[in-house]
């Protein structure tokens, strides 16, 4: 179904066929904007950037590219087009017709599950908000605005489901997602990770890279609920979703390439001498991915989740592309997890396969995230560098699950706390290791130039060249 662009609110579910719901969310709209005033981009409501916008839902061709005001951005309602006589893929009402309303006896989990996700979202732009003043170049600018809007958007598909199918505690929970704040003492953000500051580019691109991706698994695993209207929002919040993972992989690419180009350079790997000329030196990069990838290993709940087995088992959340498992009802299947016994060691332990899919899900998620190590490991051997990059173990640095409060090194083994305090330095970002990246974070907005810690990218935006001027300011 087109997007009507000539409504207040775009959207394609006819949002004036329901009159009450377009009230309800045109009331919702103003506090929306003022909280993009106020906890969005810091600045920039007067820059013209080179933003898409969606203007259809099909996979072919969905976005326009065009000079917008980030406060007029048309932030919208867009659902992926139903597909016909659609069935529940999985669990206990495997074949069933897929449900266009929220089945009474589930309204409450269906109704956390959309908050938690909704709540992710603002809490992203909030956490970025003053990275313009510190942006790397155009380029780097207009990506960082693109990701923001469109987390915005994000924001609007799960207020949209709440408005329209939750009545009035829906509409109370779409309030609370503008009240709640990243990092707030008091009404903080639900999920960890969404409290992390993020405010230096290293960590952004490791955002994106890692945080983000978590993004990804969770909206595939929505797109396949039994519940069609979260199905179809997040199958299309998955299609903008996919260039944010490409701004983190690419960006980390292009500070390997930099530091490479260093180190060739001087002749040396020492990390000293990296950072003296103005790069970012493998150590710093592999302690803030020990830290971004261990927070987001966090962000799939517990190994072990009664929550996680009733979503499956009702139909409200699937596996990521259900569709490649052969056991769609994972009744009677066993899941071998290993875990930290009491004697510091460490047991596997057969449980029901139902309460293991936080699991199931962490480890494709963990697969994922080694494609990228792959590539930026090929960019040392091309250039004839020994050093690689690795990802710590899944055990190593958990806040959440059964190697929550297990002190463990990056490679997994079991240690006492003393000795992990004593080495944490080596593993994760240090106060010195933060100073240093800020210093580096000075603005540079002359079109077509880079910081010195970054490459430039291979491409432009859109078939455009680098140098053009992605955000007029
Ligand atoms: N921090 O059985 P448990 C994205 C809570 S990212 C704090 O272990 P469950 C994006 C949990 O909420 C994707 N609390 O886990 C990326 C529960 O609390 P309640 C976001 C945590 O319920 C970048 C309790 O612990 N979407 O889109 O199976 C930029 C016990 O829960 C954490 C979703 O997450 C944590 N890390 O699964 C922008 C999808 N982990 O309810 C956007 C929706 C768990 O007892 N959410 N807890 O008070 C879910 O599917 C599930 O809620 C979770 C947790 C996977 C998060």
């Amino acid at each position: 179904m087109a997007i009507n662009y000539n409504e207040k609110i775009p959207n394609n579910v006819n949002l004036t066929d329901d009159r009450t719901l377009q009230r309800a969310l045109e009331h919702w709209q103003p506090k929306f904007l003022q909280w993009w005033q106020t906890m969005g981009p810091s600045d920039f409501a007067a820059a013209d950037i080179y933003l898409r916008t969606a203007v259809g839902v099909d996979a072919a061709g969905w976005a326009s590219y065009g000079e917008v005001r980030m406060p007029d951005y048309r932030w919208g309602i867009f659902l992926a087009d139903a597909e016909p006589a659609r069935t529940v893929g999985f669990g206990d009402h495997m074949g069933e017709a897929a449900w266009q309303q929220v089945p009474g006896e589930y309204r409450s989990p269906l109704r956390r599950l959309i908050v938690t996700q909704g709540d992710t979202e603002p809490a992203s732009v909030e956490q970025q908000r003053l990275l313009g003043h510190s942006c790397p170049s155009l380029y780097d600018l207009r990506n960082l605005f693109q990701i923001n809007v469109e987390e915005g958007r994000h924001l609007w598909a799960m207020v949209y489901l709440l408005h329209a199918y939750f009545g009035r505690d829906g509409r109370e929970e779409a309030e609370e997602l503008l009240e709640r704040h990243s990092g707030d003492a008091d009404k903080p953000r639900i999920l960890g990770t969404f409290n992390e500051p993020v405010t230096d580019w290293l960590s952004f691109f490791m955002f994106t890279y890692f945080t983000d991706r978590d993004g990804k698994y969770q909206l595939k695993s929505l797109a396949e609920s039994a519940f069609d209207p979260l199905a179809r929002t997040t199958r299309f919040m998955l299609t903008e979703e996919a260039h944010h993972m490409f701004v983190g992989e690419t960006g980390l690419s292009r500070v390997i390439k930099r530091a490479l180009e260093v180190m060739t350079e001087l002749g040396t790997d020492d990390p000293a001498a990296v950072r003296n000329a103005g790069a970012i030196d493998l150590p710093t990069f592999q302690r803030y991915l020990n830290f971004w990838f261990s927070s987001s290993l966090d962000l799939f709940g517990s190994e072990v989740s009664s929550n996680a087995a009733s979503s499956f088992a009702t139909g409200l959340k699937g596996r990521p592309d259900e569709s490649q498992y052969d056991d769609h009802r994972c009744v009677d299947v066993a899941f071998e997890l290993a875990q930290p016994d009491r004697a510091r060691g460490i047991k596997t332990e057969s449980i029901p396969l139902r309460n293991a899919m936080n699991e199931v899900l962490r480890t494709s998620y963990v697969r994922d995230c080694e494609l990228g190590l792959k590539r930026w490991n090929r960019q040392f051997e091309r250039a004839g560098m020994g050093q690689r990059l690795a990802l710590p173990s899944p055990r190593f640095h958990r806040a959440i699950g059964v190697w929550a409060g297990v002190h463990c090194d990056p490679e997994g083994a079991i240690i006492d706390e003393s000795e992990f305090r004593r080495r944490e330095g080596e593993w994760l970002p240090t106060a010195a290791d933060r100073t240093f990246v800020k210093s580096l974070m000075r603005q540079v907005i002359a079109p077509g130039k880079m910081a010195g810690w970054i490459a430039p990218p291979e491409r432009g935006i859109n078939s455009l060249p680098i140098e053009y001027e992605y955000v007029r300011l």
